[in-house]
């Protein structure tokens, strides 16, 4: 597997915004393989996988997939991937220093029902000291304003932490409590996505997408996660959120 890029101005443009868009980071034949591989995921896998890690816009029906996480516990194949395009020396240029992998998750928004994702930051999600990590967003379509692209506020990374509060959307259960403020709908862009284009941001930059408001288009991306080694992960305060998440999910019927 290979892929298409080498840009010296990604690690600057990657400071300074928070977010870079590494247009065709990978190429045809990788885009193939890896969408019939997608293919075997949702058909093989997915059925096997828990209630915690795979999200339904409606669990009753199947064909809603909305998110599923910590893919890598279930498929070697998506487990090697990051490693074989050359995702964690791509993070460990943009962190500046070793990484550690953080795991796959596949985000997709069904045509018609899939949902907004409330604006955050990643590291709200992550609890991390110094708050160092990125992720990195593949797209596998043709994805724009109308099936639900992702904004972002360029160069919030450095504005620190935004006050959260619990959302009602399932795998994003943290929305920025006065978001968007005038200075941020100022600021905001969207960026559309062709497949095989790899967006990424760092963990305080705050972005969110729109629903897929079309008929009939697929909205779906993976995501890769990398917390710098520098970054020390507050464990047991994030292992109590996730098990009284998890609940509260399951009270309310979600998983
Ligand atoms: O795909 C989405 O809707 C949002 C993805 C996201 O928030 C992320 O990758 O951090």
């Amino acid at each position: 597997m290979t892929t298409t890029h080498s840009d010296d101005d990604v690690p600057r443009e990657f400071a300074e915004q928070g977010i870079v868009a590494l247009r065709r980071f990978l190429v045809e034949e990788t885009l193939a393989e890896l969408a019939s591989n997608v293919e075997r995921l949702i058909q093989d896998v997915v059925p096997t996988m828990s209630a915690d890690d795979a999200f339904y816009e409606d669990k009753s029906d199947r064909t809603t997939l909305k998110q599923l996480q910590r893919i890598e516990q279930y498929d070697s194949w998506f487990g090697d991937l990051p490693e074989r395009v050359g995702l964690r020396r791509l993070a460990e240029t943009l962190l500046g220093g070793p990484v550690i992998p953080k795991g796959v998750e596949f985000f997709c928004k069904p045509p018609g029902v899939g949902r907004p994702t409330p604006a955050h930051q990643d590291g709200y999600y992550f609890r991390l000291d110094p708050c160092e990590a990125l992720t990195m967003w593949l797209a596998l379509d043709e994805i724009d304003d109308e099936n639900g692209c992702v904004w972002y506020v360029p160069g919030s990374h450095r504005d620190g932490m935004r006050n959260h509060s619990r959302t009602q959307t399932l795998g994003f259960s943290q929305g920025i409590v006065d978001y968007p403020t005038d200075e941020d709908a100022r600021r905001e862009v969207s960026v559309p996505a062709s497949p095989g284009d790899l967006l990424i941001h760092h963990a305080l930059t705050i972005h969110r997408a729109g629903a897929n408001r079309s008929a009939s288009r697929l909205r779906r991306a993976l995501g890769f996660v990398y917390f710098s080694e520098r970054a020390r992960v507050d464990e047991a305060a994030q292992a109590a959120y996730q098990k009284k998440l998890a609940a509260e999910m399951r009270a309310a019927g979600q998983i």
